[in-house]
C-alpha cells in the first residue's frame, strides 16, 4: 500500500499547478492578440485519496502499478465555447514540446452510453523535483460549456445513485444530453456572429479601461 499519500501526490500537485498556469497562459495570449480564445477557462485537481483507492479496487490496480495504470490522478479540464474550439485546443496541445501525448479518447464522435461527451487526452509530463525529473501521467478533458454543465450535473447525481439511476431520471438525463448536443450545434451555426460580437465587446471594454 502507499504509505505516505501526501508525499506520493506531491509531484501530481506540482504538475496540476504548472499545467493550469500554462493553459491559462494560452488564453491570455489570445486575449493579448485580441483574438477569440478557444479556451474559455481551465480547472485542475489532484484526485482525492479516497477516489484513488475506490478506483484501485474497481479497476484491480496494484499499488506498485498505480503510477502507470491510473492516468487521471492529475486532472485538468479545459472548457471551450464551441465544439470547433475543442479540436483547435487538441491541435495546440499536439504541437507542444513540454508534454507528450500518449492517448486520445474522442467521446464527442463516440458518445458514451450515458450521454457523456468530452475529448480526453492522456499526457506524460515531466516535473522537476529536488531529486531530479519525474515523468507523470495527467489527463486533460476538453469540453464545451454545455458538455461541462451536463457532466457536472450527471456526476453529482451519479455520486448519489452510484450509477443506478431511477428510470425516469435516466430518461431525463438522456434528454438533457441531447439538449446540450443541440445547444452546441446551434452555437456552432452562429459562431462567427458571436465571435464578432465578443471582439467588439472586448474592444469596447479595453478602450474604456485604458488610462
Ligand atoms: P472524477 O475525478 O470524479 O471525474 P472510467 O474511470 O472507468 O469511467 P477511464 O478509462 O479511466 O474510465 O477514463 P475515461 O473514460 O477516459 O475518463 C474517466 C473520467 O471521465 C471520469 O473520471 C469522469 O471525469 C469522466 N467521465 C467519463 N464518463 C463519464 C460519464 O458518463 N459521466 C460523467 N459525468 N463523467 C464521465 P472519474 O474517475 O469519474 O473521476
Amino acid at each position: 500500500m502507499i504509505e505516505n499519500w501526501q508525499h506520493f501526490l506531491l509531484p501530481y500537485q506540482q504538475a496540476v499547478n504548472e499545467l493550469k498556469v500554462k493553459l491559462r497562459g494560452m488564453r491570455k495570449q489570445y486575449q493579448d492578440e485580441e483574438q477569440h480564445s478557444p479556451i474559455e477557462f481551465v480547472t485542475g485537481r489532484v484526485k482525492p485519496v479516497e477516489s484513488i483507492k475506490e478506483k484501485m479496487v474497481r479497476r484491480h490496480v496494484q499499488p506498485d502499478r498505480l503510477e502507470q495504470d491510473m492516468q487521471d490522478i492529475a486532472g485538468l479540464r479545459i472548457m471551450c465555447q464551441f465544439v470547433e474550439d475543442i479540436y483547435k485546443v487538441v491541435d495546440l496541445l499536439r504541437q507542444r514540446s513540454d508534454m507528450t501525448i500518449l492517448e486520445e479518447r474522442d467521446y464527442i464522435s463516440n458518445v458514451k452510453p450515458s450521454g457523456y461527451r468530452s475529448y480526453h487526452i492522456v499526457i506524460e509530463y515531466p516535473v522537476q523535483l529536488i531529486t531530479g525529473e519525474k515523468r507523470i501521467l495527467a489527463e486533460i478533458q476538453i469540453r464545451t460549456l454545455a458538455m461541462n454543465f451536463w457532466a457536472t450535473i450527471e456526476h453529482s447525481l451519479n455520486y448519489k445513485y452510484q450509477g443506478a439511476f431511477p428510470e425516469e431520471l435516466s430518461a431525463r438525463l438522456q434528454r438533457a444530453a441531447e439538449a446540450a448536443f443541440r445547444l452546441d450545434n446551434e452555437m456552432s451555426e452562429i459562431r462567427e456572429e458571436i465571435k464578432e460580437a465578443q471582439n467588439l465587446f472586448s474592444y469596447k471594454k479595453s478602450t474604456q479601461t485604458a488610462p
